[in-house]
């Protein structure tokens, strides 16, 4: 197995230099503590989770393995205040954070002794939050899923890289070796993914939105919501052509957003593929099967293998 020790797995005392995306409605303690067992980070996602909710989850995966893993926090959940005292109080090893700038909270999380690593989509938000005291960045292209930038990764991640001196994980567009030695060379440390850890088999989404998302090919996901200043990217169906249909006709922001509400739980929790929000990035196409998560770590690791043996006859 190649060795691929970077900074970041000395940082997070991780194995292999990759995180599990903090999905909102996908990210159950039973897939963060199955990456985390297999050597990676597993990462809860809290989204819209009231907090009492997220720290049942934490007592789930401590309950799980031993091993280091982290929680996501997404800055515009109504919970936001009480999810990270919660953090707090359970000294999670690492928060990132997602939707906006978590500058309020870095001192108490700092204080509790865990890693704070915000998702961010621009350089400049990037250097202000250096300056506050993070230990690392996930620079996120617009490839990924869910509530996405203006940025590539392949733009965005050397931009930050340049600008900061933290690691840098880069995140949107990857899921496999090739994608993890691309996100090295362009100067990171490591890679967070997403949706191929959906289709985990630890993963407790319904089947359902597996299947659709074995079934996407390269143009299947759009992004909606451009108007509502909330712009996400998920798996084109009815839901999505109702929107496009929306922006056209200019209806007010306010209503679009209404129309968005319960309705990833409606696709994650009860299957509706038809009217509701498959929040999944554009690697959706690559994934072929659902796997057990250790298994596509170390599918990871081995096709990184064969790609730096491939690019080693270049020498
Ligand atoms: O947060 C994500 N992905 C998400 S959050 C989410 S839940 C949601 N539901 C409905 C509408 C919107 C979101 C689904 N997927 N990824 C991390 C991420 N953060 N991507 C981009 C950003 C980001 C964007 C703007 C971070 C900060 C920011 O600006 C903050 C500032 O102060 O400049």
């Amino acid at each position: 197995m190649v060795l691929l020790k970077t900074n970041l797995c000395e940082l997070l005392e991780i194995e292999y230099p990759i995180i599990q995306g903090g999905m909102a409605w996908v990210a159950y303690a039973e897939l963060a503590a199955a990456v985390s067992e297999a050597g990676g980070l597993g990462i809860i996602g809290s989204g819209h989770a009231p907090a009492d909710w997220v720290r049942e989850q934490i007592h789930k995966v401590k309950e799980r393995t031993s091993k280091p893993f982290g929680v996501n926090v997404m800055l515009m959940s109504p919970f936001v205040k009480e999810v990270m005292q919660v953090l707090v109080e359970e000294r999670v090893n690492v928060v990132t954070t997602g939707a906006g700038n978590p500058g309020v909270y870095m001192a108490a999380l700092k204080e509790a002794g865990s890693k704070v690593i915000p998702v961010v989509a621009s350089v400049a938000l990037a250097q202000r939050l250096t300056r506050l005291g993070i230990d690392a960045v996930i620079a996120e292209g617009m490839e990924s899923g869910g509530h996405v930038g203006e940025l590539t990764t392949m733009a965005l991640v050397p931009q930050v890289v340049d600008a900061v001196q933290v690691p840098v994980i880069a995140a949107g567009g990857i899921y496999d070796g090739r994608g993890l030695v691309a996100a090295l060379a362009l100067g990171a440390a490591g890679v967070q993914m997403g949706t191929r850890f959906m289709c985990a088999s630890e993963c407790p989404i319904h089947q359902g939105v597996k299947e659709q998302i074995i079934k996407a090919k390269d143009r299947d996901t759009v992004v909606t919501g451009r108007s509502t200043g909330h712009p996400v990217r998920v798996l084109r169906n009815k839901l999505t052509r109702q929107f496009e249909e929306m922006e056209k006709r200019n209806v007010p922001p306010e209503e679009i957003e209404k129309m968005g509400v319960g309705k990833m739980r409606a696709a994650m929790q009860e299957g509706d593929v038809e009217y509701g929000s498959l929040m999944a990035g554009q690697v959706s196409a690559m994934v072929k099967q659902i796997q057990p998560a250790r298994e596509i770590i170390l599918d990871i690791m081995n096709s990184a293998q064969e790609v730096l043996g491939r690019l080693g006859k270049f020498q």
